[in-house]
């Protein structure tokens, strides 16, 4: 993630095209991190995790009002919403089965990318199809926001949302494509954010829609 050398930059030509920024602070974002042929695997890993754990609809905390995304999980812990609250745990909603074990391929892209000593408990599966959206919150239900968050994207190109840690504060947009990566640590991991709509027929590495997938720490460890 370190930037080229400054130390003799008197002479050096424009700076290329930088493929890693970080904006806001604790927000990094990894534009291509995964190839055509990591984004073909880890498609096909989330099918096979989510013929045993299927999409659900969530829906909001009292109201009931259903989500626009559907959701899965793997790894040991899974979120989920429904009209008794927001909340981490281990049994999918609607089967009562534990959830799949975190595979390597996203256990490897945490080492890569998190900057973070312990595995992740759980990993957020969104499936958006092309009417979806987000709206703007903070991903709060976690006890350890000293890890950061790991968000991996396929298929179809987000126009997603961050701003600060108010709902006022400036919001910015960036463009989130298949096989790119975010990491949201530091200040950032208590930033709003959201996902304003997905652009339809942007990628054919799925049918139609986009997934993403979102790793995190929930406990603080020992
Ligand atoms: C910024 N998902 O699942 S991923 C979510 O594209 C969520 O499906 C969006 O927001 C999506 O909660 C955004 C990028 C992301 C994930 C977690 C964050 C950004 C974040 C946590 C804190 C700040
Ligand atoms: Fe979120």
């Amino acid at each position: 993630m370190s930037e080229r050398s400054q130390s003799h930059s008197t002479v050096d030509p424009p700076a290329p095209s930088p493929t890693v920024v970080t904006i806001p602070p604790g927000a990094t974002y990894a534009a291509g991190f995964l190839d055509r042929k990591a984004q073909e695997a880890l498609r096909d890993t989330v099918r096979e995790i989510v013929a045993r754990a299927p999409f659900y609809r969530p829906c909001m905390p009292k109201t009931g009002k259903p989500f626009s995304v559907v959701m899965s999980n793997c790894g040991p812990l899974g979120w989920v919403s429904d009209r008794d609250g927001y909340r981490y745990q281990a049994r999918h909603p609607q089967t009562g089965e534990p959830w799949p074990a975190m595979p390597e391929i996203l256990l490897d892209a945490w080492r890569r990318l998190a900057a973070y000593p312990h595995p992740p408990e759980a990993c957020l599966i969104n499936f958006y199809d092309e009417t979806a959206r987000l709206g703007l919150h903070v991903d709060q239900d976690e006890t350890d926001f000293e890890a950061p968050v790991v968000s991996l994207s396929l298929g179809d190109t987000a126009v997603f949302r961050i701003g600060g840690d108010t709902r006022k504060a400036p919001t910015r947009s960036i463009k989130l494509k298949s096989g790119d990566a975010i990491v949201l640590g530091g200040p950032a991991r208590r930033a709003f954010h959201g996902v304003d709509r997905i652009l339809p027929g942007s990628s054919d590495l799925l049918k139609s829609g986009r997934l993403n997938l979102t790793m995190r720490r929930v406990t603080r460890p020992e």
